[in-house]
């Protein structure tokens, strides 16, 4: 039996988290450990209070709470911290609270990671993917931000921005050992760019992704920029960093 820790950084995701707890545990429990890690930065819609609520009917729900809105990279790496000296999994996931990463999904990541892979994405832009509802000018948005990040930076994988991830520990240990840059957003790629640079096995498996639920968008545009700002640096220095 494998022991997951599900991380899920939530800024106001009030309405969304508890039917996502749900819907983790009723996928994913049979035959594995599961633990859920909710990252929550301070949200002023009390998604803290909801989680910690659900946490006292249900073992295994954790909650770590930030003082203040610090970004889901930065979300991220602490939950990772916490669950490697807290929790010691095997695999660990990394996904959205807002319901567009579909846990139906979960055992295919989860299992990708147990056979040997150190990374492995849930994609939209592999045979079988795609985003749902999504109008055109978004669908184009998003494919092109891609695909010019994967010119400029010369990652081979389709989908470079999916939030959608189960990692190694391998790939965990070798992400903290490295001083990430990104806060935000730009932690994806960032992260990304690194565990390919070490030449770490990645696969991508086909996912749908959904329209959030319920609740507002965080991706600002201070968030576009450093992403965009994020890539061009990497660009210009990517023969230099990791060597
Ligand atoms: N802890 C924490 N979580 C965040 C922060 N920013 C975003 N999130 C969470 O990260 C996940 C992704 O954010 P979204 O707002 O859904 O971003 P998106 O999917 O690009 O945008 P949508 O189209 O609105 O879904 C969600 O679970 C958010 O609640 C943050 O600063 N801190
Ligand atoms: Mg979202």
């Amino acid at each position: 039996m494998a022991r997951i820790a599900i991380l899920i950084p939530t800024y106001n995701e009030r309405d969304n988290i508890p039917i996502l707890i749900d819907d983790i545990f009723k996928i994913l429990s049979n035959g594995h450990d599961v633990h859920i890690v909710v990252i929550d930065d301070n949200s002023p819609d009390g998604t803290a209070q909801v989680v910690k609520k659900v946490s006292e009917h249900k073992n295994n729900v954790h909650l770590l709470s930030r003082p203040g809105k610090y970004g889901i990279g930065s979300a991220y790496i602490d939950g990772l911290i916490w669950s490697g000296s807290n929790l010691s999994p095997d695999v660990f996931v990394q996904m959205d609270a807002d319901l567009s990463h579909p846990s139906y999904y979960l055992p295919e990541l989860v299992k990708n990671i147990l056979e040997g892979y150190d990374v492995v994405i849930g994609s939209r832009y592999v045979e079988g993917g795609g985003s749902v509802s999504w109008s055109w000018r978004r669908k184009m948005i998003s494919k092109g931000a891609n695909l010019i990040t994967r010119l400029l930076l010369r990652i081979r994988e389709k989908d470079a921005t999916s939030g959608f991830r189960a990692l190694s520990i391998r790939a965990v240990h070798k992400l903290l050992g490295f001083n990430l840059s990104s806060k935000g957003y730009a932690y994806q790629i960032e992260s990304l760019f690194l565990y390919s640079k070490l030449k770490l096995p990645i696969k991508e498996v086909p996912i749908l992704f959904f329209e959030r639920r319920k609740g507002m968008t965080k991706l600002s545009i201070s968030e576009i920029t450093s992403f965009a700002l994020l890539i061009i640096r990497m660009s210009m220095t990517r023969f230099r960093i990791f060597n």
